[in-house]
């Protein structure tokens, strides 16, 4: 990764019923990602934060389950823009949540850049549900979905095209949590998926060797899309769906530090931070040494 960086703000709430993930950038500005990078020697571009509409209450669209549909779809396409942009300009984006709806827009900005693009998406969930499926209404749990070309048409069209990625290309790391119609759809697509289950009996050293191996066969660029609770919550507790029996720091930053060697990351985000949950700021700083990680930051 010796591109120069674009680092991209998304404040967004819209996705999920708690608020303050909107404050996620701020919390990992605050936490010092620009000067970690930059100490690194990249050569950091911080393009501020996209603007995100306010509705005036937080509601279901238009007959359908879907949280704040018109708002989310709004912001994902301005996101796509911004980010197609950043690709076009050979520039590494790197999104700073806000939700995981965001992936949306990320992924349909990255995605028409490549042939095969990879996606690791490192979570306790899958986020593969539809409006059919979804127990809560939320978009944040529907964005690998939408990116397969499997939603509502409002999100899954959002930068002209799609689907985005293909099943082959995905490798799930770190689920604990998945609902009834996102574990159909695992194993109709026979998407990859390593679940806390195997993440204990390999090793993340084994999974990410795999993970890196099975990418590199196939794909022609990959983006990381980490929320920051696929970690456990004692480590990150500054997120709204917190589930127990998550990755450990440690593990984590073994994660980005293969990545780093490896260097297969083209495009990356880090979503669902929220500092009203946080404990001093724990889990963006956390965030931000991890994205240290990942772009090559050593012990030694
Ligand atoms: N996230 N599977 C649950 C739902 O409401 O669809 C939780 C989703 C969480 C999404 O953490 O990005
Ligand atoms: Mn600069
Ligand atoms: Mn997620
Ligand atoms: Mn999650």
């Amino acid at each position: 990764m010796k591109k120069d960086i674009s680092l991209i703000g998304v404040p967004m709430d819209l996705g999920q019923n708690r608020r303050g993930v909107d404050m996620g950038p701020s919390a990992m500005r605050y936490a010092g990602v620009v000067e970690r990078l930059e100490a690194l020697h990249y050569e950091l571009d911080d393009l501020g934060d996209i603007d995100i509409s306010r509705p005036d209450r937080y509601r279901k669209d238009d007959g359908t389950n879907l949280r704040n549909l018109l708002e989310v779809a709004e912001a994902n396409a301005k996101l796509a823009e911004v980010v197609d942009e950043v690709v076009r300009e050979d520039k590494f984006p790197l999104v700073l949540g806000g939700d995981h709806s965001i992936a949306i827009g990320t992924l349909a900005g990255v995605a028409k850049h490549y042939q095969n693009l990879g996606v690791i998406w490192y979570d306790a969930h899958a986020d593969l549900n539809t409006g059919e499926t979804s127990p809560s209404g939320n978009i944040h749990g529907m964005p690998l979905a939408v990116s397969l070309g499997i939603g509502h048409e409002k999100l899954t069209g959002i930068g002209g095209y799609e689907p985005k990625i293909r099943p082959e290309n995905i490798v799930i790391i770190g689920a604990r949590s998945l609902d009834e119609g996102e574990k159909k759809l695992i194993r109709e697509k026979g998407i990859k998926i390593y679940t806390m289950h195997e993440i204990d009996r390999l090793g993340m050293s084994t999974v990410m060797e795999e993970t890196i191996h099975y990418l590199q066969k196939q794909t022609d660029g990959v983006h990381l899309s980490l929320d920051l609770d696929g970690l456990d919550p004692h480590d990150a507790p500054g997120v709204g769906t917190p589930v127990i029996g998550g990755l450990s720091y440690r593990e984590s930053h073994l994660a980005m530090e293969m990545l780093a060697e490896a260097n297969i990351v083209t495009s990356a985000e880090f979503v669902e931070v929220n500092p009203i949950l946080d404990e001093k700021n724990k889990t963006a700083s956390i965030a931000v040494g991890l994205m240290g990680s990942l772009f090559g930051e050593k012990l030694l």
